[in-house]
């Protein structure tokens, strides 16, 4: 039985990952960080499971990392551990290059230092964020990097200390240069989950307003548990060697808008321009349910969202990773991305809304003394 060491497991990659590597018969470790709460929501269903195990550890602190090699002595690491936040990385700099710059080198010096680097594989979440301030469309294996981010300045420190370890020590150490990737469990503050989530609230009359940053800003979105499966090729791929992991389409966080609204029963229209343009609502699904919404503005734009240096064009061109690995960027569309990630918000703030009123209930029932 394969061993794969994840760090970053409680992540929205490594829940996925978890899933696709039990699922292909590998013992599962993972590297967690202590933390006050004990619930890891996304892979909270596969604690317990007999071939998924824990360690505690932090990717700023080498004596654990080393500590978790050496006890696990895995055949692939999958480094997925990172501050991966573009716009907290401007207000934590610092700790942004220890985790995601530095964090690298921990893992590939562990792995010497525990003598396996002739043995253990390694996979690096690299990112479309390296191409930064792009000098081409559509970015490929060969596109000079530009970083417009201290969160891309670190990662260009992993995906060059990868290269660098490859070559002086012959360890089998991937980069793989994943474009954006989204689903159900992405993280609440990125844009694509920010928008779902607000358009199922607004939907259910939970929320007034959406605001957002740069709505001309593209990207290259695909489905996170795609891009997982993808991880695992380039390690069992004959040589070590990187790849770019995209779906070749792009679209405008406009556009995400429009859709996820459209999937929430509320049609967008945009009016004005930069600072000043506005979603208004042109129509609903049900007058009954929310013709009130017709008319009113639910997408501001607020400049708070606005980056001091963004990365606005992001095209990836997936031919090399179709054509030695065999995969496929087009398992799952954008608008399939989108409705998914809808549904799920849908019925998750519907089913908080119920939770929320049996505990007022329950709260009201106590009081008096209808339940004891
Ligand atoms: P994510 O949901 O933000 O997960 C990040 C993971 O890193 C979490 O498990 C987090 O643990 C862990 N982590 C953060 N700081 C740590 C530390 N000091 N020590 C140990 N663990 C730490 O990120 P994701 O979307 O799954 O992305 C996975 C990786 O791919 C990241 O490296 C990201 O930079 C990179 N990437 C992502 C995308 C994308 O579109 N998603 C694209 C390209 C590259 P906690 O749960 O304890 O916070
Ligand atoms: O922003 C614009 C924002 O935060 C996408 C990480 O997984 O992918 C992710 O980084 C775009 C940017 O993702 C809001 O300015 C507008 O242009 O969803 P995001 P990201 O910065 O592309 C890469 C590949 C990674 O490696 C990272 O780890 O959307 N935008 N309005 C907004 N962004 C956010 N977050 N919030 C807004 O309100």
């Amino acid at each position: 039985m394969k061993k794969a060491l994840i760090t970053g497991i409680t992540g929205q990659d490594g829940s996925y990952l978890s899933e696709f590597l039990i699922g292909k018969g590998y013992e599962v470790h993972g590297i967690i960080r202590r933390s006050s709460v004990d619930f890891r929501e996304r892979i909270a269903h596969l604690e317990g499971h007999r071939h998924f195990h824990l360690h505690y550890g932090d990717m700023g602190d080498t004596l654990s990392i080393i500590q978790v090699v050496g006890k696990v002595q895995p055949d692939e690491i999958y480094n997925l551990a990172a501050q991966s936040h573009v716009q907290v990385s401007f207000d934590s700099p610092e700790y942004t290059a220890n985790v995601d710059a530095t964090g690298v080198l921990r893992i590939l010096e562990a792995v010497r230092q525990c003598g396996l680097e002739q043995h253990c594989r390694i996979y690096q979440a690299s990112t479309s964020e390296l191409y930064g301030r792009v000098e081409e469309v559509p970015q490929n294996e060969d596109t000079p990097f530009h970083p417009y981010s201290p969160y891309a300045v670190a990662k260009l420190y992993g995906y060059w200390i990868v290269k660098e370890y490859r070559e002086a020590y012959h360890m089998f150490c991937c980069n793989g240069i994943l474009f954006n990737h989204e689903s159900e469990r992405r993280g609440e503050t990125f844009v694509t989950r920010k928008i779902t989530l607000a358009a199922a609230r607004i939907r259910q009359g939970r929320q007034e307003k959406l605001y957002l940053g740069n709505l001309s800003s593209l990207r290259d979105w695909g489905y996170a548990k795609d891009y997982v499966e993808c991880m695992w090729l380039i390690l069992q791929h004959d040589k070590p060697e990187d790849f770019v992991i995209a779906t070749g389409q792009q679209h405008t966080v406009r556009e995400f808008c429009e859709r996820a609204f459209h999937y929430a029963g509320l049609k967008l229209r945009w009016e004005g321009e930069g600072a000043d343009e506005k979603g208004i609502c042109e129509a609903v699904d049900d007058t009954t349910a929310c013709g009130h919404l017709v008319g009113k503005t639910l997408v501001e734009v607020s400049p708070d969202f606005y980056r001091p240096t963004d990365v606005v064009n992001l095209l990836g061109d997936p031919a090399k990773a179709q054509r030695l690995l065999g995969w496929n960027p087009e398992k799952t569309s954008f608008d399939q991305l989108v409705k998914l990630m809808v549904e799920n918000d849908m019925a998750k703030i519907a089913s908080d809304d119920a939770a929320a009123r049996v505990r007022c209930n329950l709260a009201e029932y106590l009081e008096k003394g209808i339940v004891k």
